[in-house]
């Protein structure tokens, strides 16, 4: 039997999209193809994140891509989706960094900052000259960031920050830190620099996940941020919460692309792999492993593409956003868990991209909101009760 559908896109999610969202995603796809993709197994095998292609995800409009004016793309959120799910079929460490500097750095400073602020950043970042990192985990424990040890004082017309932050994405690449830190005023956010006295990172070395991403700690030792560095548009934990949702939202549409390339790679391989004199692709258990692969990411796809839809109507509700992270988060682990075994020994080499998405996928899961903290947030919609 021959299908006309694409094994990637059953529903034809692309004919809902518009024009300008087809050429968004062809144009980051033939990217990931051309670019990323050929150089993304010595990435992660070097445990090294590839700096060099941020001048050409910057050409391409990729950061802070959501954002009107400051030299930024200005596309809508479905675009956005678009870009990152194209980019983690290459591999999540690129997603990642997209996505920090995208909705963790330039969103609030776009959101909460001052128009100084936002001139002096916004269309560095854009551009890739200045890359940003976002500080809310601590090391005493990343799911309760309302317990957080870093706070500041007021000095003169100065701050004193104190603490650290743990499990940073770009954290000893970044030229500015935005740090959210306890005051007497509430939760404020802080742009920290590059080499402001006090201020220290550290990598973390030997990760088994998202090795071609860098993650540290941030270390600050009474340094001194002058109050034109604070975001003066907000002083609560609504504030860095608020970012998380703007990432959360387009790592629903990212782990699609790195779930689609799993499935890709198993159906070409159960077509080659004869094994009881037919192709693994004839048997009735490898079929409905893959058809189960499609049934997920075709529901991860229309869950994203609703959610876009309502984030552009202004309706988004996080509530709605942890459902989706949840479920597709846990759709592409399974289907690249799923695929790494169906490859059988071959599953474990490099030379095939499952595993890789699979290790990737156990920091994508965790990062943004455990599985756990994304299914009380839809349980205490449900029963109005925080059981947290
Ligand atoms: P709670 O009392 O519920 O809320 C405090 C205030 O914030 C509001 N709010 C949100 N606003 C926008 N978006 C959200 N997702 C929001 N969640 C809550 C809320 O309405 C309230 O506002 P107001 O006006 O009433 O004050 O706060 P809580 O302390 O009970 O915490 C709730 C909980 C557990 C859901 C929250 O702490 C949480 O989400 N924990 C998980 C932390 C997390 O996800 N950390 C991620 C760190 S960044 C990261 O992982 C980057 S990886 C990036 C990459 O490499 O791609
Ligand atoms: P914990 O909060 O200690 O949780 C441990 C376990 O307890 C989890 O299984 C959790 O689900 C469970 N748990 C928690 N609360 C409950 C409960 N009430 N009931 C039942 N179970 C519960 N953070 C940033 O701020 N910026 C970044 O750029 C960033 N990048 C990251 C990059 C990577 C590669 C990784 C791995 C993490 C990154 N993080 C970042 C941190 C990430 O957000 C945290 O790891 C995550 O929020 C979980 O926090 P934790 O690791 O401290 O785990």
């Amino acid at each position: 039997m021959s299908t006309q559908l694409d094994p990637m896109d059953l529903y034809d999610v692309r004919s809902e999209l518009s024009e300008e969202e087809v050429m968004v995603k062809d144009t980051v796809g033939r990217f990931v193809d051309d670019k990323v993709i050929p150089l993304m197994r010595e990435a992660f095998e070097k445990h090294e994140f590839p700096r060099h292609l941020i001048g050409e995800v910057a050409e391409l409009g990729l950061l802070g891509s959501s954002i009107e004016g400051y030299d930024c793309a200005g596309l809508n959120s479905v675009s956005y989706g678009l870009i990152c799910q194209e980019l983690e079929r290459g591999d999540s460490g690129l997603r990642s960094f997209v996505s920090v500097q995208s909705s963790l750095v330039m969103f609030p400073i776009h959101a909460y900052g001052s128009e100084e602020q936002k001139q002096r950043w916004l269309p560095a970042m854009a551009r890739g000259e200045a890359i940003g990192c976002f500080g809310l985990t601590e090391p005493q424990g990343g799911s309760d960031p309302s317990n957080m040890k870093t706070h500041a004082k007021r000095d003169g017309k100065d701050w004193i920050l104190n603490g650290s932050k743990m499990w940073i994405t770009n954290a000893t690449i970044a030229d500015a830190a935005v740090v959210w830190a306890k005051t007497d005023e509430g939760v404020k956010g802080f742009i920290v620099e590059k080499g402001m006295p006090g201020y220290d990172t550290q990598e973390i070395e030997d990760k088994f996940s998202l090795r071609a991403s860098v993650t540290g700690a941030l270390f600050f030792n009474n340094v001194r941020v002058p109050e034109a560095s604070v975001l003066p548009g907000v002083s609560s934990l609504k504030g860095p919460l608020s970012c998380l949702t703007q990432a959360r939202y387009g790592i629903t549409w990212g782990v699609i692309g790195a779930a689609q390339a799993c499935l890709n790679e198993v159906l070409s391989y159960t077509q080659d792999r004869v094994l009881f004199g037919r192709p693994l692709a004839n048997t009735q258990t490898i079929q409905i492993r893959m058809a189960n692969m499609a049934r997920q990411i075709t529901t991860s796809q229309l869950l994203s593409l609703r959610l876009g839809r309502i984030k552009d109507k202004g309706e988004l509700s996080p509530t709605q956003v942890s459902l989706a992270k949840w479920n597709n988060c846990r759709a592409a682990l399974d289907i690249a868990r799923d695929a790494r075994d169906i490859l059988g020994g071959a599953g474990i080499s490099a030379e095939y991209v499952p595993i890789r998405h699979m290790l990737n996928l156990e920091s994508v899961i965790t990062y943004e909101g455990t599985e756990t903290i994304h299914q009380l947030v839809v349980g205490k919609e449900l029963t109005g009760v925080n059981a947290f």
